[in-house]
């Protein structure tokens, strides 16, 4: 590890890209500063699955056993088809675990805040120039040798630097939800079924409706309950009961739990930017790449950019950083570009009810290491 004194690094948005930017530069001895708009520093998401690449980091960072406290790896991954099995599988070699995002985001800050890292809530950042100054909505500019924009799918440093890109959209969407497991009421309704697997249950007739059942620990369960846009009550939140229990009514004791919380649906989207750097400014998460959630690698793809973009930053002189951000852009990008047209795919074609789909090339991302320093020799061979 490179340690590289008295370079400073502003980064917009404490979620999981920028909180792991962070980390990984203060351990490379950098100053940085965390502006977060929300007046409160907290993970408004509910679930998430992370894979090899991701944890691979959090390894590195030495927070695996602090992880592993708060999360799960469920036995085995099920699809399901109008209720059928048609796949239940143990995932072997793969290295996966569930958590919910509250537990991840709160491991992160507080690792950032012992890396010396200082998050700043309620500030925000309007604009970046490609010469390193942020620009915050209190009219005050700040200096740094590298800012990162991990402020989202809307981005202002990525739209103040005109940088453009374009936007696809899926017929489909998703609200999503922590409820309490209730595994012994679920165990009344199917004696039979392991109710730690992650389930994905996927119903087409009569209607399209699917929830992908993920245990996050022993108390607390990711829903996901996909619909089409254009289906208004299967889209609405809070979740209208009747329509979800008349097609899942196995799962009445938990989407009940769903139907009191408010939610939000989002629509599934992918956009790909003309370029992710300006200048002394690189963009990581969903600013660079939203994705759709099929292959679950938005998170993961957003924490092993950001790591990788830490670890290019350091190891350049800062003369030279923004080409640093260009070549970094160059080897780490097409991995994520890859990862998106999967994903949109699996989304368009509601593929992931074929059954498991974490297999060859699609677990390219899933199984990225971002911390071995060998990782391009094959491609560049
Ligand atoms: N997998 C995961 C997930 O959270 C979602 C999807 C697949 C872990 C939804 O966010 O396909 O929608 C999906």
């Amino acid at each position: 590890m490179t340690v590289t004194p008295s370079r400073h690094a502003e980064i917009s948005g404490a979620g999981f890209a920028g909180l792991t930017a962070a980390i990984a530069l203060a351990r490379r001895g950098w100053s940085v500063r965390v502006h977060e708009r929300a007046d409160q520093l907290r993970e408004q998401g509910a679930g998430i699955v992370l894979w090899h690449n991701t944890l691979k980091v959090l390894e590195d960072f030495g927070l695996i056993d602090e992880i592993n406290a708060g999360s799960m790896t469920p036995p085995f991954y099920e699809t399901r088809v109008q209720n059928k099995i048609v796949s239940d599988e143990g995932m072997p070699g793969i290295w996966w675990r569930t958590m919910t995002r509250p537990f991840l985001h709160s491991v992160l800050a507080g690792a950032a805040r012992r890396e010396g890292v200082e998050i700043v809530a309620g500030s925000e950042v309007v604009g970046a120039t490609e010469e390193g100054v942020i620009r915050l909505a209190s009219g005050a500019e700040l200096e740094a040798d590298l800012v990162v924009g991990a402020d989202g799918v809307g981005s202002s440093v990525r739209d103040s630097l005109g940088i453009d890109y374009e936007r696809q959209r899926s017929r489909d969407g998703i609200s999503r939800f922590l409820v309490p497991r209730r595994k012994a009421d679920l165990q009344k309704i199917e004696p039979g079924t392991d109710w730690d697997n992650m389930i994905d249950f996927w119903n087409f007739d009569p209607r399209v409706l699917r929830v992908l059942y993920t245990p996050a620990n022993d108390r607390e369960l990711y829903l996901a309950l996909m619909a089409p846009a254009d289906d208004v009550e299967g889209s609405a939140v809070p979740i209208d009961l009747d329509v979800w229990t008349s097609i899942h009514p196995q799962l009445t004791p938990v989407l009940e739990e769903a139907a009191k919380v408010e939610g939000k649906y989002f629509g599934y989207q992918t956009t790909r930017l003309e370029e992710w750097t300006r200048g002394r400014v690189a963009l990581v998460g969903d600013a660079a790449h939203a994705m759709c959630p099929a292959l679950a690698q938005g998170g993961g793809c957003a924490m092993a950019n950001a790591y990788t973009l830490a670890q290019a930053a350091s190891d350049a002189p800062l003369s030279e950083l923004p080409d640093a951000l260009v070549e970094w852009e160059r080897l780490e990008r097409p991995y994520t570009d890859r990862c998106q047209t999967r994903s949109q795919h699996y989304a368009d074609t509601r593929g992931m009810s074929q059954g498991n789909q974490f297999v060859g090339e699609n677990n390219e991302t899933t199984l990225y290491d971002p911390t071995d320093p060998h990782r391009h020799d094959v491609a560049a061979r």
